[in-house]
């Protein structure tokens, strides 16, 4: 049997990925969509933003593995063959990475770093009163890998931390809530908020007027998880009235963000082109081809994704 790498990334990215699946999985036939002659022999696709129309003409896959952590853009294609088992990449670098994105905004905003640049333009020479970390609380959406190696940094940053999750978790250090019933209880009194969800038909719109009016007047917003979590009007209206001081934004409902809108220029956003976490290839493919030779030894498929909740 061989294996189908599938993307719509450009030509030299694909090689890239090509290249480093061959190298770490020199017994597998690895094939690139041009070069894919009989169908049937396809049992397991290796899958980044992959085209439409391909992956449900596979008469023998057995499973389906994603380079990327969020699979919410696959779940949406209507071709995705329904019982194929989904696997996404869950990679300890990557959440390493994530933490390290999530700290280095939460400083940003906690040493007021967005204030001090606007100053800077107007040549303002104006001190502000600087907290300690331990003054300020952190909430922190989503409890999964990324959100659970966010909090361990912040918490070593000694901010206290809070995190929402689906199911309740017990995370040393950090005071969980969990389900919709408890997010008001979260929300209260945090000065920021992570937004490090999956993007679900249950979390879709979350970062609404709804949940920013339950936050202290002038809270931080950073969102890394998707842009169909925000609802863009009203960052901007919460943004204007002062209910948010600022947001960072690294995920949009379009992305690359058109040139007219109007988040590109709000003197109280940064705006980051979805680098918070990005795939590491040298990691990714020892992951993939971990779990692919584990497959071919056992039988057995890593943890799926449960397509009945999106994640
Ligand atoms: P996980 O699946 O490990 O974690 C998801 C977390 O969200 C879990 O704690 C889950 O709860 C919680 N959750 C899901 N649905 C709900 C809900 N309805 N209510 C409350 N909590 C909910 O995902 P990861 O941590 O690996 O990744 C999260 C997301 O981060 C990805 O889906 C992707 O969109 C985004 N991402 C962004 C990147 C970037 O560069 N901007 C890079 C990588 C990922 P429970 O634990 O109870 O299941
Ligand atoms: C991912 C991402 O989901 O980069 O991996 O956003």
């Amino acid at each position: 049997m061989s294996i189908l790498l599938l993307t719509s990334v450009s030509s030299k990215e694909e090689a890239m990925w090509s290249s480093k699946l061959r190298s770490a999985l020199p017994e597998e036939d690895i094939v690139i969509l041009p070069e894919l002659n009989n169908k049937a022999e396809i049992d397991i696709a290796i899958v980044a933003n992959p085209p439409r129309e391909v992956l449900h003409t596979l008469s023998n896959l057995k499973w389906i593995q994603s380079l990327w952590a969020g699979v919410d853009a696959l779940l949406v294609d209507p071709t995705l063959p329904e019982n194929v088992p989904l696997v996404r990449l869950i990679d300890p670098t990557l959440s390493a990475a994530m933490a390290e994105a999530t700290a280095t905004h939460v400083l940003a905003l906690h040493r007021d770093l967005p204030r001090y640049a606007l100053q800077q333009q107007r040549q303002e020479w104006w001190q502000h009163e600087l907290l300690r970390s331990s003054d300020r609380t952190i909430g922190i959406l989503g409890l999964g890998e990324m959100g659970v190696a966010s909090a361990r940094q912040l918490r070593a940053l000694g901010f206290n931390v809070r995190g929402w999750s689906r199911s309740q978790k017990n995370i040393e250090g950090v005071e969980c809530y969990a389900g919709q019933d408890n997010l008001s209880e979260f929300l209260v009194g945090l000065d920021m908020l992570v937004n490090l969800l999956p993007l679900t038909p249950e979390t879709v719109g979350i970062l609404s007027e709804n949940l920013f009016s339950q936050l202290p007047k002038g809270a931080g917003l950073i969102n890394f998880g998707r842009g169909g979590h925000q609802v863009e009007s009203d960052v901007l209206a919460a943004l204007d009235s002062g209910q948010l001081s600022h947001a960072v934004l690294d995920v949009f409902s379009q992305e690359p963000l058109p040139a007219n809108n109007p988040l590109w220029r709000h003197p109280h956003i940064t705006l980051l082109p979805h680098v918070a976490a990005p795939t590491n290839p040298g990691t990714a493919v020892d992951i993939v081809a971990g779990n692919i030779a584990n497959y071919r030894k056992t039988g057995q498929i890593s943890k799926q994704v449960e397509r009945s909740v999106g994640y």
